[in-house]
């Protein structure tokens, strides 16, 4: 099955996008795979409500495990499944809790076994001052290797607030040449436009 995984830093939104998207997609059963750092698999269902509740957090690193779901992208006259990898949010520099490390080794791999990269950056965050700052080195530095990939996207969130507008025309002067998209995970905004984009490098 090829896969579609989602990264970023902590905080930009991945979970609400792979949760929203989801739903956006169709699908009726919600199940995700967790593969925790220490090798642990588990499977849980979830509603879309007890998922948004559960998994997205406004505290940064909620997300310390790979957790994916199975969506079909229309393809032709039929369908084709997919996975969707929700990832531990990548930062600069060397985390201090072990914990973290090792989640964050585990997005490393999830990159390099991927077929599709949906970058996804915090349009509303390009001012704020602390580490949840975006774009930040580590943004310039996935983009950097993942623009070699054919299906590679950056996902500008948070369109839905006011301060995005100018962090989108930012990002867009930043990072041109790649294809950039504005979201809102929160309220399902730009997502006919990621489907295309999925469907068509899957
Ligand atoms: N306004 C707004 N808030 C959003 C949007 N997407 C996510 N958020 C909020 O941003 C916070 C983080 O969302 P998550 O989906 O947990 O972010 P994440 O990238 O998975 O974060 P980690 O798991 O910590 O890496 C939550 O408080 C969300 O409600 C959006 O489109 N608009
Ligand atoms: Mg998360």
């Amino acid at each position: 099955m090829k896969k579609c995984v989602i990264i970023g830093k902590p905080n930009a939104g991945k979970t609400a996008f792979l949760i929203n998207f989801t739903e956006y997609l169709g699908v009726k059963n919600l199940e995700f795979n967790f593969l925790l750092p220490d090798g642990t698999k588990l499977r849980k269902k979830y509603t879309y409500k007890s998922a948004s509740r559960e998994l997205i957090d406004r505290t940064p690193h909620k997300t310390l495990s790979l957790q994916s779901v199975t969506v079909e992208m229309p393809m032709g006259k039929g369908k084709k499944k997919i996975q969707l990898i929700d990832t531990t949010g990548l930062i600069d520099g060397i985390h201090n809790r072990q914990e973290v490390r090792k989640a964050i080794s585990q997005t490393i791999s999830a990159i390099l076994n991927s077929d599709v990269i949906l970058h996804i950056i915090d349009g509303s965050a390009v001012n704020r001052k602390d580490l949840l700052s975006s774009p930040s080195d580590v943004d310039y530095q996935i983009a950097k290797f993942a623009h070699l990939k054919k299906g590679y996207a950056i996902l500008v969130n948070k369109m839905d607030l006011p301060e995005a507008g100018e962090g989108l025309k930012f990002i867009e002067r930043e990072f041109h040449g790649n294809l950039i998209i504005p979201i809102s995970a929160l309220y399902k905004r730009g997502f006919k436009e990621v489907k295309t984009f999925v469907a068509y490098n899957v």
